[in-house]
């Protein structure tokens, strides 16, 4: 997470910039397809002339296989007559694809019957041009393509930007509540299908009311987001950390049973317990009480049994004192058919 002029940008919001920025110092691939030797090499030549990087495809399936690839041109230009797929029934199945980003497809025709122009733009063409035409023309309708394509990525970085902003924590960057809840319905699914066991830590720092107390509540946040960036790192890469209250933390270990998840809850309590971290200048110390829940064999049903059987786990590790980890008994309440 870093600091931009007051805002806080999470890590996964600066790669989406950086991403768009790399896509525009490289050339745009656009998609020539024309069988027509002579249009084809009159259109690669103007394409690299105007900075393109242009993709020749000969006829119909050329076209569909390179519109296919992960890195295909988003720009097409489509020559409606051609042998194999023509032009009409590229722009239908590219629109039945789905496929995002979106392709802007411009098509080529020597058809200038109103109903034929009418058919190719239901089929899913963006804009069309009649041959023979002007250098200058398809120089124009690529630029108004591009403008469509760059808006696109726009709203697409926006909608990344707004998902990453409803399922992340502002203050610490991990999952929010709802985002880790996603998480362990999702693991838990998974983990019935696969039949992998799963389990879940509830972290809750210990006295922290003491810590804004006594430093005061900006000091308690960077504490906080310190916890957080140390709790993410003190875990696997398939493991998920998520805020889950105010200073309360979940856990969700896919893969782990009750005896691997007590330790790695140890690891995380020794972390806390080891560590020492700063309002300012001045060094401070604290510790964390978890609860452990497990099942061996998951049902996707779990999901509220095992938090209440962390929490109650974590409600009796501060009774005992805190800086402790209490694992719940293992209490299958799943099917018949999911015991071994
Ligand atoms: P216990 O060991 O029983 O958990 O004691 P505690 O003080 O940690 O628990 P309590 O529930 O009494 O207080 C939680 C504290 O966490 C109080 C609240 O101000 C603080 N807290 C919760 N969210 C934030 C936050 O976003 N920022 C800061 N600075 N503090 C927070
Ligand atoms: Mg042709
Ligand atoms: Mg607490
Ligand atoms: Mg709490």
């Amino acid at each position: 997470m870093r600091i931009n002029g007051g805002h806080l940008f999470t890590d996964l919001q600066l790669a989406i910039v950086a991403e768009r920025l790399r896509d525009a110092e490289h050339p745009m691939k656009v998609l020539a397809a024309e069988d027509n030797p002579v249009f084809q090499s009159m259109l690669t030549n103007m394409l690299t002339k105007w900075g393109y990087e242009p993709v020749v495809a000969r006829d119909g399936n050329e076209a569909w296989e390179a519109l296919q690839q992960p890195d295909g041109p988003q720009l097409a230009i489509l020559d409606w007559m051609m042998p194999g797929l023509n032009g009409v029934d590229i722009c239908r199945a590219v629109r039945a694809s789905g496929r995002e980003p979106y392709v802007y497809i411009l098509l080529l025709t020597g058809r200038t019957d109103s109903q034929d122009l009418v058919e190719g733009m239901e089929a899913g063409a963006d804009d069309y041009l009649t041959k023979p035409f002007q250098a200058h023309e398809l120089r124009v309708r690529l630029r108004a393509g591009r403008r469509i394509l760059d808006l696109q990525q726009q709203l697409l970085a926006a909608r990344e930007a707004l998902r990453e902003q409803a399922t992340h924590d502002g203050l610490t960057g991990l999952l929010n509540r709802s985002g880790i809840l996603e998480m362990l319905d999702k693991e838990l699914a998974r983990a019935s299908r696969e039949g992998h066991p799963l389990s879940v830590l509830m972290v809750d720092l210990d006295r922290f009311k003491d810590v804004n107390d006594t430093y005061g509540h900006a000091a308690g946040d960077a504490v906080l987001r310190e916890s957080a960036r140390r709790m993410q790192e003190s875990i696997r890469s398939y493991d998920s950390a998520g805020r889950y209250g105010g200073e309360e933390f979940l856990i969700v270990l896919p893969g782990c049973d009750g005896p691997s998840a007590a330790a790695q809850a140890e690891r995380v309590r020794e972390m806390f317990a080891a560590t020492t971290f700063f309002a300012g200048q001045r060094p401070l110390a604290f510790t964390c009480s978890i609860g452990v829940s497990s099942r061996a064999h998951p049902c996707e049903t779990d999901s509220d049994a095992l938090l209440r059987e962390a929490d109650l786990a974590l409600y009796r590790a501060k009774e005992h004192g805190r800086n402790r980890v209490l694992v719940s008994a293992d209490m299958p309440v799943c099917e018949l058919s999911h015991t071994p």
